[in-house]
Protein backbone atom coordinates (compact mmCIF):
# COMPACT_ATOMS: atom_id res chain seq x y z
CA UNK A 1 0.00 0.00 0.00
CA UNK A 2 1.49 3.55 -0.87
CA UNK A 3 2.03 5.82 1.77
CA UNK A 4 -0.23 8.97 1.50
CA UNK A 5 1.14 11.05 4.05
CA UNK A 6 -1.50 14.29 5.44
CA UNK A 7 -1.40 17.92 4.52
CA UNK A 8 -3.46 19.35 6.73
CA UNK A 9 -4.70 17.95 10.35
CA UNK A 10 -8.20 15.18 9.84
CA UNK A 11 -9.17 12.89 13.03
CA UNK A 12 -10.89 9.89 11.67
CA UNK A 13 -13.46 7.68 14.06
CA UNK A 14 -13.47 4.49 13.13
CA UNK A 15 -16.81 2.97 14.44
CA UNK A 16 -18.36 -0.47 14.49
CA UNK A 17 -19.60 -3.10 16.92
CA UNK A 18 -17.11 -5.51 18.58
CA UNK A 19 -15.58 -7.82 16.21
CA UNK A 20 -16.36 -5.45 12.73
CA UNK A 21 -12.82 -5.35 12.11
CA UNK A 22 -11.85 -1.56 13.63
CA UNK A 23 -8.51 -2.85 14.99
CA UNK A 24 -7.62 -4.57 12.25
CA UNK A 25 -8.37 -1.98 9.51
CA UNK A 26 -6.72 0.75 11.86
CA UNK A 27 -3.27 -0.65 11.95
CA UNK A 28 -3.52 -0.05 7.93
CA UNK A 29 -5.01 3.36 8.23
CA UNK A 30 -2.50 4.70 10.11
CA UNK A 31 0.34 2.83 7.84
CA UNK A 32 -1.08 4.70 4.88
CA UNK A 33 -2.08 8.24 6.33
CA UNK A 34 0.56 8.88 9.13
CA UNK A 35 -2.12 8.80 12.06
CA UNK A 36 -1.81 8.32 15.34
CA UNK A 37 -3.56 5.40 16.76
CA UNK A 38 -5.47 5.93 19.36
CA UNK A 39 -7.42 2.53 20.74
CA UNK A 40 -8.84 2.60 24.01
CA UNK A 41 -9.37 -1.35 24.28
CA UNK A 42 -5.27 -1.77 23.68
CA UNK A 43 -4.71 0.82 26.09
CA UNK A 44 -6.77 -1.08 28.91
CA UNK A 45 -5.39 -4.03 27.94
CA UNK A 46 -1.77 -2.66 28.75
CA UNK A 47 -2.75 -1.47 31.69
CA UNK A 48 -3.67 -4.99 32.70
CA UNK A 49 -0.80 -6.23 31.58
CA UNK A 50 0.94 -4.12 33.53
CA UNK A 51 -0.94 -4.58 36.73
CA UNK A 52 -1.97 -1.13 37.24
CA UNK A 53 -4.69 -0.26 39.78
CA UNK A 54 -6.89 1.13 36.90
CA UNK A 55 -5.87 -2.29 35.18
CA UNK A 56 -7.42 -4.03 37.75
CA UNK A 57 -11.03 -2.14 37.77
CA UNK A 58 -10.62 -2.59 34.01
CA UNK A 59 -10.20 -5.99 33.53
CA UNK A 60 -13.21 -7.00 35.85
CA UNK A 61 -15.65 -4.44 33.90
CA UNK A 62 -14.06 -6.31 30.36
CA UNK A 63 -14.25 -9.77 31.34
CA UNK A 64 -18.53 -9.34 31.54
CA UNK A 65 -18.44 -7.70 28.49
CA UNK A 66 -19.52 -4.01 29.98
CA UNK A 67 -17.99 -0.78 29.19
CA UNK A 68 -15.30 0.67 31.38
CA UNK A 69 -16.85 4.21 32.96
CA UNK A 70 -16.61 7.13 30.91
CA UNK A 71 -14.26 9.00 33.07
CA UNK A 72 -11.90 6.56 33.06
CA UNK A 73 -11.78 6.13 29.26
CA UNK A 74 -12.21 10.00 28.00
CA UNK A 75 -9.00 10.88 30.63
CA UNK A 76 -6.71 8.11 28.72
CA UNK A 77 -7.43 10.29 25.65
CA UNK A 78 -6.99 13.24 26.70
CA UNK A 79 -3.34 12.38 28.19
CA UNK A 80 -2.94 10.69 24.73
CA UNK A 81 -3.77 13.65 22.63
CA UNK A 82 -1.91 15.89 25.26
CA UNK A 83 1.36 13.42 25.03
CA UNK A 84 1.13 13.55 20.87
CA UNK A 85 1.26 17.54 19.98
CA UNK A 86 2.47 17.51 17.14
CA UNK A 87 0.50 14.34 15.21
CA UNK A 88 -0.92 15.23 12.03
CA UNK A 89 -4.16 13.59 12.97
CA UNK A 90 -6.15 10.74 15.13
CA UNK A 91 -7.38 7.60 14.32
CA UNK A 92 -10.04 6.92 17.10
CA UNK A 93 -10.51 3.24 17.57
CA UNK A 94 -12.81 1.78 20.00
CA UNK A 95 -13.50 5.47 20.91
CA UNK A 96 -16.07 7.25 21.64
CA UNK A 97 -18.15 4.35 22.98
CA UNK A 98 -20.99 6.19 24.44
CA UNK A 99 -22.27 10.00 23.86
CA UNK A 100 -20.41 11.14 26.81
CA UNK A 101 -17.40 10.07 25.19
CA UNK A 102 -18.37 11.23 22.22
CA UNK A 103 -19.39 15.23 23.48
CA UNK A 104 -16.23 15.16 25.70
CA UNK A 105 -14.16 14.02 22.80
CA UNK A 106 -15.22 17.11 20.71
CA UNK A 107 -14.22 19.50 23.51
CA UNK A 108 -10.85 18.30 23.39
CA UNK A 109 -10.32 18.48 20.02
CA UNK A 110 -11.40 21.67 20.13
CA UNK A 111 -9.30 22.97 22.59
CA UNK A 112 -6.54 21.42 19.86
CA UNK A 113 -8.13 23.89 17.57
CA UNK A 114 -9.63 20.57 15.51
CA UNK A 115 -12.16 18.71 14.99
CA UNK A 116 -13.28 14.82 13.74
CA UNK A 117 -13.19 14.64 10.09
CA UNK A 118 -15.12 11.67 9.48
CA UNK A 119 -16.75 9.03 11.36
CA UNK A 120 -16.28 5.77 9.54
CA UNK A 121 -18.90 3.06 10.47
CA UNK A 122 -18.36 -0.21 9.67
CA UNK A 123 -21.43 -2.75 8.89
CA UNK A 124 -20.86 -6.41 9.73
CA UNK A 125 -24.01 -9.12 10.70
CA UNK A 126 -24.26 -9.92 14.43
CA UNK A 127 -23.40 -13.35 13.04
CA UNK A 128 -20.32 -12.85 11.63
CA UNK A 129 -19.87 -10.62 14.69
CA UNK A 130 -19.51 -13.91 16.99
CA UNK A 131 -18.06 -15.91 14.81
CA UNK A 132 -15.08 -13.62 14.27
CA UNK A 133 -14.74 -12.99 18.00
CA UNK A 134 -15.06 -16.88 18.78
CA UNK A 135 -12.36 -17.77 16.38
CA UNK A 136 -9.94 -15.06 17.68
CA UNK A 137 -10.17 -15.79 20.82
CA UNK A 138 -8.45 -19.07 20.08
CA UNK A 139 -5.04 -17.50 19.58
CA UNK A 140 -5.22 -14.16 20.94
CA UNK A 141 -5.58 -14.96 24.86
CA UNK A 142 -8.40 -12.51 25.20
CA UNK A 143 -10.56 -13.46 27.97
CA UNK A 144 -13.24 -11.63 26.80
CA UNK A 145 -13.14 -13.53 22.94
CA UNK A 146 -13.27 -17.12 24.53
CA UNK A 147 -16.79 -17.04 25.46
CA UNK A 148 -20.21 -16.62 23.91
CA UNK A 149 -21.78 -14.78 26.68
CA UNK A 150 -19.56 -12.58 26.82
CA UNK A 151 -19.30 -11.77 23.12
CA UNK A 152 -23.30 -11.51 22.92
CA UNK A 153 -23.15 -9.23 26.15
CA UNK A 154 -20.34 -7.19 24.62
CA UNK A 155 -22.73 -6.67 21.28
CA UNK A 156 -25.81 -5.98 23.36
CA UNK A 157 -23.66 -3.52 25.05
CA UNK A 158 -22.86 -1.66 22.00
CA UNK A 159 -26.53 -1.68 20.78
CA UNK A 160 -27.65 -0.29 23.99
CA UNK A 161 -24.96 2.91 24.80
CA UNK A 162 -22.77 3.08 21.56
CA UNK A 163 -25.16 2.54 18.40
CA UNK A 164 -25.93 6.05 19.78
CA UNK A 165 -22.88 7.14 19.19
CA UNK A 166 -23.58 7.27 15.16
CA UNK A 167 -27.21 9.37 15.56
CA UNK A 168 -25.04 12.19 17.65
CA UNK A 169 -22.20 12.32 14.78
CA UNK A 170 -25.09 12.29 11.94
CA UNK A 171 -26.39 15.37 12.99
CA UNK A 172 -23.21 16.98 11.62
CA UNK A 173 -23.44 15.15 8.75
CA UNK A 174 -19.85 13.42 9.70
CA UNK A 175 -21.02 9.92 9.23
CA UNK A 176 -20.48 7.53 6.32
CA UNK A 177 -21.34 3.70 6.44
CA UNK A 178 -19.07 0.91 5.20
CA UNK A 179 -19.81 -2.75 4.19
CA UNK A 180 -17.26 -4.30 6.85
CA UNK A 181 -17.86 -8.19 5.20
CA UNK A 182 -15.54 -8.81 2.46
CA UNK A 183 -11.74 -9.68 2.62
CA UNK A 184 -9.77 -7.51 4.54
CA UNK A 185 -8.15 -5.61 1.47
CA UNK A 186 -11.78 -4.85 0.15
CA UNK A 187 -13.02 -3.24 3.03
CA UNK A 188 -9.69 -0.92 3.26
CA UNK A 189 -10.18 0.29 -0.24
CA UNK A 190 -13.89 1.46 1.11
CA UNK A 191 -12.70 3.33 4.11
CA UNK A 192 -9.40 4.69 2.01
CA UNK A 193 -11.45 5.86 -0.82
CA UNK A 194 -13.83 7.63 1.64
CA UNK A 195 -10.81 9.21 3.43
CA UNK A 196 -9.45 10.16 -0.23
CA UNK A 197 -12.46 11.64 -1.18
CA UNK A 198 -12.16 14.24 1.96
CA UNK A 199 -8.81 15.52 1.80
P1 LIG B 1 -11.88 -3.28 21.94
O1 LIG B 1 -10.45 -3.58 22.14
O2 LIG B 1 -12.23 -2.01 21.27
O3 LIG B 1 -12.45 -4.58 21.21
P2 LIG B 1 -13.34 -4.91 19.97
O4 LIG B 1 -14.39 -3.86 19.77
O5 LIG B 1 -13.76 -6.28 20.19
O6 LIG B 1 -12.28 -4.96 18.81
P3 LIG B 1 -12.27 -4.74 17.27
O7 LIG B 1 -13.59 -4.38 16.66
O8 LIG B 1 -11.14 -3.79 17.07
O9 LIG B 1 -11.82 -6.17 16.76
P4 LIG B 1 -11.49 -6.51 15.23
O10 LIG B 1 -12.78 -6.34 14.53
O11 LIG B 1 -10.33 -5.79 14.73
O12 LIG B 1 -12.67 -3.31 23.33
C1 LIG B 1 -12.56 -4.34 24.28
C2 LIG B 1 -13.25 -3.94 25.60
O13 LIG B 1 -12.56 -2.81 26.19
C3 LIG B 1 -14.69 -3.49 25.52
O14 LIG B 1 -15.60 -4.57 25.56
C4 LIG B 1 -14.81 -2.58 26.78
O15 LIG B 1 -14.99 -3.34 27.94
C5 LIG B 1 -13.45 -1.93 26.87
N1 LIG B 1 -13.41 -0.62 26.21
C6 LIG B 1 -12.64 -0.30 25.12
N2 LIG B 1 -12.85 0.97 24.74
C7 LIG B 1 -13.76 1.49 25.62
C8 LIG B 1 -14.41 2.75 25.73
N3 LIG B 1 -14.16 3.75 24.87
N4 LIG B 1 -15.31 2.93 26.73
C9 LIG B 1 -15.57 1.95 27.59
N5 LIG B 1 -15.02 0.72 27.53
C10 LIG B 1 -14.12 0.48 26.55
O16 LIG B 1 -11.12 -7.99 15.22
C11 LIG B 1 -12.04 -9.04 15.41
C12 LIG B 1 -11.61 -10.29 14.67
O17 LIG B 1 -12.13 -10.24 13.36
C13 LIG B 1 -10.10 -10.47 14.52
O18 LIG B 1 -9.78 -11.81 14.81
C14 LIG B 1 -9.83 -10.17 13.07
O19 LIG B 1 -8.76 -10.90 12.54
C15 LIG B 1 -11.14 -10.58 12.39
N6 LIG B 1 -11.41 -9.82 11.19
C16 LIG B 1 -11.15 -8.50 10.96
N7 LIG B 1 -11.55 -8.15 9.72
C17 LIG B 1 -12.06 -9.28 9.13
C18 LIG B 1 -12.63 -9.55 7.84
N8 LIG B 1 -12.77 -8.62 6.91
N9 LIG B 1 -13.07 -10.82 7.60
C19 LIG B 1 -12.95 -11.79 8.54
N10 LIG B 1 -12.40 -11.58 9.76
C20 LIG B 1 -11.96 -10.34 10.07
Amino acid sequence: TQATPLLTMFNIILFGPPGSGKGTQSEMLIAKYGLIHLSTGDILRKEIAAGTPLGLEAKSIMDKGELVPDEVVIGMISSALEANPEAKGFLFDGFPRTTAQASALDKLLQLKGTEIGIVLALEVSEEELVKRLLNRGLTSGRSDDTNEVVITARIAEYRKKTSAVADYYQQFDKVKNIQGEGSVEEIFTLLSNEIDSRL
